[in-house]
């Protein structure tokens, strides 16, 4: 049983948004085309509170970009983004949401960071997405969405560590690239962890 993940498919992640990925807008006509093939379709949303610590307006001293440690964990500071009940927030308004059986939150709580799907940066709380996925007797997830080197890249190796066969569909993922060379070592360190890849043309063929 095949599942489509699209992975943080909102607003603010769209060129012109509050931490707008380049051409991020390029994947939302893949994640239409591909969405009918699936029998079953899942959205994960970035959904934080206003005052998270993510983001860099929290910080007298801290910019965008800075990575600072939280609790142990290495924490990279974004722009505000992806405001619970913000419009930023909300999945993008050319994305067909009507296969779509349930979308997953993540983010929520202020002092944690979540770039996967499946679990926050801790690996501590579970969003219920994989047991979803176990109940509806998934084997074999296929992630596309925003951005590769983070929310893609996080919920690919989950997902993978959570035993799913696991499919990254490329040319339909968009990255930040804060660093030249983040998605390509990103995409490297997905392959390396058991994900395969795969374009949608190859899929849809
Ligand atoms: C993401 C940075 C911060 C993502 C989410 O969706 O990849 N990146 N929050
Ligand atoms: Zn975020």
């Amino acid at each position: 049983m095949n599942a489509l993940i699209l992975v943080d498919l909102q607003n603010d992640f769209l060129p012109g948004g509050a931490l707008g990925v380049p051409r991020g807008n390029e994947v939302l006509p893949l994640a239409n085309r591909l969405q009918p093939f699936f029998p079953l379709v899942v959205a994960t949303q970035d959904w934080h509170p206003a005052d998270h610590s993510s983001f860099a307006s929290q910080y007298a001293n801290h910019r965008v970009g800075d990575t600072i440690d939280i609790d142990g964990i290495a924490q990279v500071l974004w722009p505000d983004h992806c405001v619970q009940n913000s419009e930023g927030a909300e999945l993008a308004s050319l994305l067909k949401t009507h296969s779509i059986a349930k979308v997953f939150s993540k983010g929520t709580d202020r002092r944690l960071d979540s770039y996967s799907g499946f679990f926050d940066n801790g690996g501590v709380h579970a969003t219920g997405l994989g047991d979803y996925l176990k109940q509806n007797k998934v084997t074999d997830t296929y992630i596309l969405g925003l951005a590769t080197d983070y929310c893609v890249r996080a919920t690919a190796l989950d997902s993978r560590r959570l035993g799913f066969r696991t499919w990254l569909i490329e040319d339909a993922c968009r990255g930040v690239d804060l660093q030249p060379g983040d998605c390509a070592a990103a995409i490297a360190e997905m392959e390396h962890a058991g994900v395969q890849r795969v374009t949608s043309d190859q899929w849809l063929a």
